[in-house]
């Protein structure tokens, strides 16, 4: 059977998410939302127990292919949901209400660039017309600020924007897919390293008036969440918005999402904050789920009890 506790490929991870589905049919089946620039499925587990287009929690890993740790929890993340709905009354009473979506491999081309060739590769896999450089950051590309500090033009810069706002297939496929869904309440985008939990903006410092209550409510989110995360084996985590707590990003996925009307839009760094970085010992993947399940489970919780 899947072990948590290792790294997988791009292949173990789909064969996982059929096998996922295949044991719960009841329970998770496999959206298609598009494909990448080389044609590879974006595949989206959907955890529901029935109803018609209920209101939803989104979580993405991997949309930088290099940040392992993100995917490898998000497997972990979707066999706990599994077991735990009929034995955790918090999850069970959100899963009987809302359903979760879950994209484990938001950048499969990236992911299996980092298998094959580059360990280190954070971008899309398109090329860049006119340029030896491959791929755009797809969070940089998103219609948030697009184009603004923070941000490079250049193809070769590992923050590229891209040629144009949702360019990349990876970030237009999600895109369509919330505003065609419409009934998202919380987006939560998870990253690493630096042990953040973050909330929009990170492309302006000036959050809107009548967003004030909103930030006040984000501040409180995170605090609690940060401190169920902390609870297990006592990891810190920093948050606040995102230009205020690492640097300013322009077209980031979350203030795209926020700027929808999703207001629970949060986005993680997991462990660590950079004695192994990106390349996080395999047997620190379990704890870093686990204790950020807890960090997940108070979000929605959240976003559960306060639609
Ligand atoms: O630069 C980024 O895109 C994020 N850091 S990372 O090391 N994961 O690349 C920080 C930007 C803030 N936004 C999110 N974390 N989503
Ligand atoms: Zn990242």
């Amino acid at each position: 059977s899947f072990d948590y506790s290792k790294y997988h490929t791009l292949s173990e991870i789909y064969s996982f998410q059929d096998m996922l589905v295949a044991e719960n049919p009841n329970l998770v089946s496999k959206i298609v939302i598009g494909q990448s620039y080389e044609g590879r499925p974006l595949n989206v587990l959907k955890f529901s127990t029935g109803g018609t287009n209920r209101p939803a929690i989104w979580i993405d890993t991997g949309i930088h292919s290099r940040e392992w740790v993100t995917q490898a929890s998000g497997t972990w993340f979707a066999k706990k949901i599994v077991t735990d709905y009929g034995t955790d009354p918090a999850l069970t009473a959100i899963l009987n209400n809302m359903d979760i979506l879950l994209e484990i491999v938001t950048n499969p081309d990236g992911f299996y660039y980092t298998h094959n060739s580059n360990r280190m590769w954070r971008k899309t896999r398109k090329p860049n017309p006119g340029s030896s450089c491959v791929g755009v950051d797809p969070n940089r590309n998103w219609d948030a600020g697009f184009g603004g500090p923070g941000a490079s033009s250049s193809p070769c810069s590992e923050t590229y924007r891209g040629p144009s706002a949702h360019s990349e297939s990876e970030v237009k496929s999600i895109v369509d897919f919330v505003k065609s869904h419409g009934n998202i309440k919380a987006f939560i985008s998870i990253h690493s390293y630096s042990q953040m939990l973050m909330y929009p903006y990170g492309y302006t410092s000036t959050p809107a008036k009548d967003q004030a209550e909103l930030q006040k409510e984000n501040l409180g989110i995170s605090t609690y969440a940060i401190t169920d995360l902390a609870s297990l084996y006592g990891t810190k985590y920093t948050y606040g918005s995102i230009i205020s707590t690492i640097y300013q990003a322009s077209g980031g996925t979350i203030d795209w999402t926020y700027n929808q009307g999703i207001k629970y839009s949060y986005t993680f760094e997991l462990r660590d904050t950079g004695f192994y970085g990106f390349v996080l010992p395999a047997n620190q993947i379990i704890p870093t789920a686990k204790e950020t399940w807890l960090a997940l489970m108070a979000i929605m919780d959240h976003t559960y009890n306060n639609p």
